[in-house]
């Protein structure tokens, strides 16, 4: 849990909106979950596994800070990924500070390159944050805050691990000291803002990433359709995963639906931890050749529909 302060009387309240953008599995939904110490965002080895915007609050003294995960942000080619970036690039526009996170291990590639040609053209400041500092020797990471703060003139430097949260608070409180005096934008005890059937699909989602390989990840969503509280205090929530092609169903059934069986009570699981009650899950497969030029789709993710496909 982020610590919260008690109020002292006289401090003003701060508050603002702070977006971490960066190349896909850079490791931004994992920051976003350890500034606001729990799991808001899904995290998988996969690269683009956020698809929408995914705010995070977390409270520092009198400051809370707002923080918005962003989809990774690369080469967009299919109409889905002109959405996300262009989810980023607007996540970024309208937040109060942005950090740019680098994948150390990585490094200074392409990826960073355009980025970092974007952000000029946004004419806005930015604060770097290295991550994964975890998996590189101390030489590397300053030849590359060299490298990049040669490129673009950053505002700061930090060095992190979101995976250990090494490094972490001393970038939250670096950034609540930077934002501008006014009300807070959400109760104090509110850690997301994410409604609770898109929050049950991105579950869904994040394991059926975890299980699945190849384009599969790439060529389904999952919404959830059904919602229902029965009396004794549980729920009943139906899901539909939906994939483009009749080929990729049997993939994500498996052999004697054990595939599809594995991801739905590996999401029931943790929905009933998030939710705090007894979830029965029911999850179909469809196949929509067209679900990905379809804007409803995207209305469910929280996407924009972009014009061309
Ligand atoms: N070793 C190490 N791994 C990390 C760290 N931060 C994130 N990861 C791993 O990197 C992978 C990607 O993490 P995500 O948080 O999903 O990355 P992301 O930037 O949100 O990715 P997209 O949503 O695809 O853009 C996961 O396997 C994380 O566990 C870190 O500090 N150290
Ligand atoms: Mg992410």
């Amino acid at each position: 849990m982020a610590d919260v302060n008690p109020p002292s009387p006289g401090t003003p309240t701060r508050a603002g909106i702070v977006a971490i953008i960066g190349a896909p599995n850079a490791g931004k939904s994992t920051l976003i979950n350890q500034f606001v110490g729990s799991k808001i965002a899904i995290v998988t080895p996969k690269a683009q596994t956020t698809r929408s915007r995914v705010t995070g609050i977390a409270m520092a003294g009198q400051t809370q800070i707002v923080f918005v995960d962003t989809p990774g942000i690369f080469q967009p080619r299919r109409r889905l990924d002109r959405a996300m970036v262009g989810a980023a690039w607007k996540g970024a526009a309208d937040a109060d500070r942005i950090l740019v996170l680098i994948d150390a291990e990585r490094g200074f590639g392409a990826e960073v390159e355009r980025i970092l040609t974007e952000l000029v053209g946004l004419g806005r400041g930015a604060i770097l944050v290295l991550n994964k500092i975890d998996k590189v020797s101390k030489p590397t990471l300053l030849g590359l805050a060299s490298a990049l703060n040669e490129r673009f003139t950053f505002e700061a430097t930090f060095m992190i691990s979101a995976l250990t949260g090494d490094g972490v608070e001393t970038l939250r409180n670096y950034l609540a000291s930077r934002l501008p005096e006014g009300p807070w934008l959400y109760p104090e005890d509110q850690l997301a803002d994410m409604p609770e059937r898109l929050l049950a699909a991105e579950i869904t989602r994040e394991k059926l990433f975890l299980r699945l390989r190849d384009e599969l990840p790439y060529a389904s969503t999952v919404e959830t359709e059904a919602w229902s509280e029965a009396p004794d205090g549980s729920v009943r929530i139906n899901q539909v995963v939906y994939v483009t092609r009749e080929s990729q169903k049997p993939i994500v059934l498996g052999k004697g639906g054990q595939t599809i069986k594995g991801i739905g009570s590996a999401a029931r699981r943790e929905m009933e931890e998030v939710f705090d009650r007894r979830v029965h899950l029911f999850v179909f497969v469809k196949v929509r050749a067209g679900w990905l030029d379809d804007p409803e789709r995207y209305r469910e993710m929280g996407l924009d529909f972009p014009d061309e496909g």
